[in-house]
Parts: C-alpha cells; structure tokens; sequence
C-alpha cells in the first residue's frame, strides 16, 4: 500500500490519478503518512469573490460539532469564520448529510462492525461510521449559530440508503448525482470556495468533484476542521493540492 501511494504521489499526474490515491489513502486502515507541500495562499486581502464565485458552506450540522454524533474536534469553531466570510460572497450554498435510518454507511448496520472500521462494498470500501446526520433529527439540522440568511440553496446528499455521498456532487459509486454541477452551470457559478466539515472527508470529496469538473476550486482551511482518520487529513491535502485546488485562509480575503 505504501508502495502505491507513494508512486502515486510521485508519478501520477492527472487529477483522477490523484484523486484514486487519495481514496485508497482514506479508504484504508494504518494508511502511512505522507507529508503534504503546502501551496501557501495569495497575498493577504487580495481575494475579492465575484458574480461568479460561489462559498459552498459543507455540512455545518449539529452531528458534526462536539455534542453531535460524529464530533469533528472543534467543529464549533467554523461557525464564527464561515459566517463572517459568507458576508463577502453573493452566492453562498449550504449542504447538509442527510442519511435514512439503517444507512449503509453506518457501523451499526453491518453486524459484528464497530465505527472507523471499513468495509468492502460494491463500490468499494466504505468506513463506516457512527449513526449520524439521519433525516429529521435534531443531528441532522444545521448548526444553530450558523447565521447565513441570503445563502440560496441548501442541497442533501447521502440519502440514498445503500450509497455514501462524502461529495456533494457525486455519490460513492461514481454514478449518482446530486444535481449540484446543474444547478451551478445553469446560475454561471464556475469559481468555487469551499469550507466546512469536515475538511478530510466531505469538504476534500468536494472540492475534488468540482475541480474534476473543470471548475476554478479554493479551500479556506481555517474555515474548516478534519477529522483525521489513519493520516487522512495530509493525505486530503497532498491530494487537493496536486489537483490543482488553491489552499487559502479567511484572511486572505477583503
Ligand atoms: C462526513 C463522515 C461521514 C463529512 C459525513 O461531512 O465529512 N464525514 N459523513
Ligand atoms: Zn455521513
């Protein structure tokens, strides 16, 4: 496994190439650990987002904050930086997890699994997780402080039972979408900033589907937590970064 992940690091190119190392790396349990260069952002307070940018705020929900069902550690501290830099966007999307009871990527759905173990499916391996974000609970809502009124779509992902959707373009299987892509191509959104929960999981998903799309991808990272499961967090960076997806901070913006 090490072998391959550090061919794919070293040889491997294209987006997709690096995008499957990435998935391995996440996938996997007692990945190694891989030492991410670090693209550093634009000059402080030079970003100015425009009538074509686009802040996907991604999964700020009570599952995800200290008291939620799959804490992301310090979780609660996005809200006060996304609600501010939502201030300097137009266009702002909200996603939330949204899984039926008894979803698939639960641990508690496979007998004998306990949570952060993995599991091969029949579009691959899954790590399952504590039950979290169910639809219509109180987990599953967005998280009371975040203060965002004039965001204009909040788009779900992950209520297909049988399929995980960590990106909010593009489920597991590489076959269902969420309609996002359309609805952003149809509103002339290409240049796409990402922030959220949680940064190695459904904020990296993210921001790769975007930028396999083709469009302009940033990640704000102190607008975002990781989870960091077996070296994941590196890994999702190694891989935005060779992407081609930009690494900025709040600060960075006017
Ligand atoms: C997420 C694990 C499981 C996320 C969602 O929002 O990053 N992570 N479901
Ligand atoms: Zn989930």
């Amino acid at each position: 496994m090490y072998a391959n992940e550090l061919e794919g690091k070293t040889t491997m190119k294209s987006a997709s190439h690096t995008r499957r190392s990435f998935l391995r790396m996440t996938a996997g349990t007692g990945a190694a650990l891989l030492g991410g260069s670090v693209t550093k952002a634009l000059a402080s307070g030079a970003i100015n987002p425009g009538a074509s940018s686009v802040l996907l705020v991604i999964d700020v929900q009570n599952c995800f904050l200290p008291k939620g069902t799959l804490p992301v550690e310090h979780g609660d501290e996005v809200v006060p930086v996304i609600n501010a830099l939502s201030k300097k966007f137009e266009n702002v999307v909200l996603t939330q997890d949204w899984h039926t009871p008894g979803h698939t990527s639960f641990a508690s759905s496979h007998e004998g699994k306990n949570p952060f173990e993995t599991i091969e499916l029949d579009y691959g391996t899954q790590v399952l997780w504590p039950d979290h974000c169910v639809q219509g609970t109180d987990d599953a809502n967005l998280a009371p402080g975040l203060d965002i009124p004039h965001a204009q779509l909040i788009i779900r992902k992950g209520y297909h039972s049988e399929v995980d959707s960590y990106s909010t373009f593009l489920a597991a299987d590489k076959e269902t979408k969420t309609g996002l892509t359309g609805y952003l191509k149809e509103r002339g959104l290409d240049d796409i900033y990402v922030c959220g929960l949680a940064t190695d999981f459904c904020v990296a998903w993210s921001a790769l589907d975007a930028r396999a799309g083709g469009m302009k991808v940033s990640v704000i990272e102190d607008a975002c937590r990781g989870i960091d499961l077996n070296g994941s967090l590196d890994a999702a960076w190694s891989a935005m970064t060779d992407a081609g997806i930009a690494r900025l901070q709040s600060g960075d913006f006017a």
